[in-house]
């Protein structure tokens, strides 16, 4: 099955399309832009940029929307990582972190199906903490300063592709959209 994925990142893309390959989906560039809301809801900005897509390409399609959310700084950046990132990177997180005890974190990635018939969220959460310095070289964004629950005190960056996505936000969020998909009786229904 073919799907198309609205996303301006090619991360987002290949990490996906790994991650759906064993289930048998493949999961091709939009051939529109996401259109992205302001909200504090990642589901919401993910669902509108769906429905959006969804107007516009007229097939089947998923978009997606993440966060890294700090614990001691309120959840910040959340819903804004995007542009975090942009601007102060990993080094400003690390900045915000200084003298704080509690690095506790998490990502936190929304996919949205959308096609005549259905709008399905699916949520995957990775918990973990922010290391003290970026590690590694692998990933994209936050990934050097993010070290995973289980992963035995490495950054995202510094675990292979499949590592990553076995435990990952986006590694859960679209398993859980692959096994619907692939779910007894979804072949009658998708158009
Ligand atoms: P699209 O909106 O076009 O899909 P984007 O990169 O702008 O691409 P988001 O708006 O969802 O995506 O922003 C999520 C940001 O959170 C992303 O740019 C990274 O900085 C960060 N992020 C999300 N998932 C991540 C991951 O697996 N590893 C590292 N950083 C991640």
């Amino acid at each position: 099955m073919e799907l198309y994925f609205a996303t301006g990142n090619p991360h987002k893309l290949a990490e996906a399309n790994s991650i759906l390959s064993d289930l048998g989906v493949i999961l091709k560039p939009a051939p529109s832009p996401k259109i992205e809301i302001q909200s504090e809801s990642l589901e919401e900005i993910a669902r509108y940029a769906a429905e959006a897509a969804y107007r516009s390409i007229g097939s089947p399609l998923v978009v997606e929307d993440s966060g890294l959310f700090v614990e001691s700084l309120n959840g910040f950046p959340g819903p804004y990582s995007s542009y975090v990132y942009k601007t102060i990177g990993c080094g400003g997180i690390l900045r915000l972190l200084e003298g704080r005890g509690n690095r506790a974190a998490h990502f936190e990635c929304v996919v949205v199906y959308a096609s005549r018939e259905a709008l399905r969220s699916f949520v995957g959460i990775a918990k973990g903490y922010i290391a003290e310095a970026p590690r590694g070289s692998g990933g994209f964004g936050f990934d050097p300063i993010f070290i995973c629950e289980g992963c035995g005190g490495r950054t995202f960056s510094e675990l292979c592709q499949s590592e990553k996505s076995a435990v990952s936000h986006r590694g859960r969020a679209f398993r859980a959209l692959g096994e619907w998909l692939s779910s007894p009786g979804r072949e009658n229904t998708l158009k």
